[in-house]
Order: C-alpha cells, then structure tokens, then sequence
C-alpha cells in the first residue's frame, strides 16, 4: 500500500507521458529501487506546511532548503524549454530530492544493466535520488505536479547530460552499487 509502483519500460518512441509499461508487465519493488540508492517516504502531503515526519526526516537528513516548483504549462516560465530539460538523461553532484505536494509524474532511473525503470510520483510520495545516477523527469498525462524541492545547504540545480562517466560523483556511485 505504500509502496510506490515502478516498472521496466518499454523502448517505444511514443509520448513520454504515456506510462510505458512492456508486456506483461515488469514491476520493480522498492527494494531493487533501495538497491540503486533510491530511497522513498509517504507522507501527509495535506499537511506539508506542518507536518513533523517531513520535518524529522529534513532534520534527520540535513534538508534545510525547500522550495515548492508548480510544473503546469501556465505556472512554469519556458515550460517546454523546461520539460526538454528534465528529460534529457542527466545527473547531478548531489542528490535529487522531490516531495510531490500535488498531481502526478514520472521519475525514471537507470537501473545497474542500463535500463530504465518509471517511477509514478503521486501526491504524499517523497523520493531521493542519489549524486551520480543516471535519471530523467517527466509529467503524465494530467500534465499537473506541485513539488517540493529539499536540498542540504544552498541548492545546486545543475545538471551534467549523459555522458558523464569521468565524473567522480559518477564513479563512486557505480562503485556503491558494486557493494550494494
Ligand atoms: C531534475 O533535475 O530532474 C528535476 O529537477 C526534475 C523536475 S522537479 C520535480
Ligand atoms: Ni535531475
């Protein structure tokens, strides 16, 4: 029940929005998901603005940044521009943090042998992805997210395409999965 559903995709060119899913179906379990470094709360995301398991995790963790980003095609500037951004395969230096507050979307992970996994984001679904894995954002369908935005100090929101493989964030996270 509070798992949140993840899957293998398809590699059909259709919109990016569309679920993916092969058939039948190849679901991945949170574990495989921990396996990658991908860790996964639910919370009460009616309750954002003052809820003590979001603040015991931001204490825990050291979020002391948050912002809340609204990715709607009248909310967001250059949102086109944007969501080509965000789905570009990409990582960052440090981890990826999102609270979905409302709406729906994907997060797609590169799994150990490459292949995607989707991860379906809805309302109450708090995620991190880690420093140096291969990861790519999309809407759904509803075309509709509000997101909190953690991060540990001042936020870096720089993003290095694939290929980035020389990069040390990179190759220590490719060794943590040798260990995992
Ligand atoms: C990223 O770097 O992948 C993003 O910021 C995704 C959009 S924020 C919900
Ligand atoms: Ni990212």
């Amino acid at each position: 029940m509070c798992e949140i559903e993840s899957w293998y995709m398809d590699d059909s060119s259709e919109d990016k929005r569309l679920p993916h899913k092969l058939t039948p179906n190849e679901p991945v379990t949170l574990e495989e998901l921990q396996k990658l470094g991908v860790f996964h709360w639910k919370l009460n995301a009616d309750i954002y603005e003052n809820d003590p398991g979001l603040q015991r995790i931001r204490e825990e963790r050291g979020y002391t940044y948050m912002d809340i980003i609204t990715i709607h095609p009248d909310k967001l500037p250059n949102y086109e521009e944007k969501l080509k951004m965000f789905y570009e395969e990409h990582l960052h230096l440090d981890d990826e943090i999102r609270y979905i507050l409302e709406g729906r979307a994907y997060f797609d992970v590169r799994d150990k042998n490459d292949r995607w996994i989707r991860i379906a984001m809805t309302k109450g679904d708090l995620i991190t992805l880690p420093a140096g894995i291969y990861h790519r954002f999309t809407p759904d369908e509803t075309n509709y997210t509000k997101a909190m935005r953690l991060f540990v100090g001042e936020p870096v929101w720089k993003a290095y395409n694939r290929p980035a493989d020389d990069f040390e964030v990179r190759q220590k996270y490719v060794h943590s999965l040798k260990c995992s």
